[in-house]
């Protein structure tokens, strides 16, 4: 098992929920370390580089609308297997098929409204933490 970080971020939609400490508390109850964090409105630039693997997606247009409509909350977590962990945590990215317990399960209901995004493999961490936080890590 590695100590790995990963890129979690509470999209518009948590944020206007109010959900941040809830979804922050659970991370560290487990057992994760917050590295990072900061609200900010994302510019359309970095949504566009942060989805890129779905720029030919009929979708597309519409997440990266979404991901600018308001403020997130960008985050780094670090620990024991942090990247399926977190994921596991969140639920599945539909979040009718989240069972409850999990992020999405508790707070979610619409696909396109899913609440948090979480890095899927080591590669897309270290794109990602870059990609939104440079060399602003301490
Ligand atoms: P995830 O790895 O869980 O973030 O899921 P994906 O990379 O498959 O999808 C990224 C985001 O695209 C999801 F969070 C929500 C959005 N999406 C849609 O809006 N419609 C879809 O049919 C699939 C994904």
């Amino acid at each position: 098992m590695a100590i790995e970080k990963t890129f979690l971020m509470i999209k518009p939609d948590g944020v206007k929920r109010q959900v941040i400490g809830d979804i922050v508390n659970r991370f560290e109850r487990r057992g994760f370390e917050l590295k990072g964090a900061k609200l900010m409105v994302a510019s359309r630039e970095i949504a566009e580089a942060h989805y890129a693997e779905h720029a030919d997606k009929p979708f597309f247009g519409e997440l990266v609308d979404f991901i600018t409509s308001g403020p997130v909350f960008a985050m780094v977590w670090e620990g024991e297997n942090v990247i399926s962990l977190a994921r596991t945590m969140m639920g599945k990215t539909n979040p009718a098929d989240s069972q409850p317990g999990t992020i999405r399960g508790d707070f979610a209901v619409t696909v396109a409204e899913n609440i948090i995004h979480g890095s899927d493999s080591v590669e897309s961490a270290e794109r990602e933490i870059s990609l939104w936080f440079g060399e602003g890590l301490a």
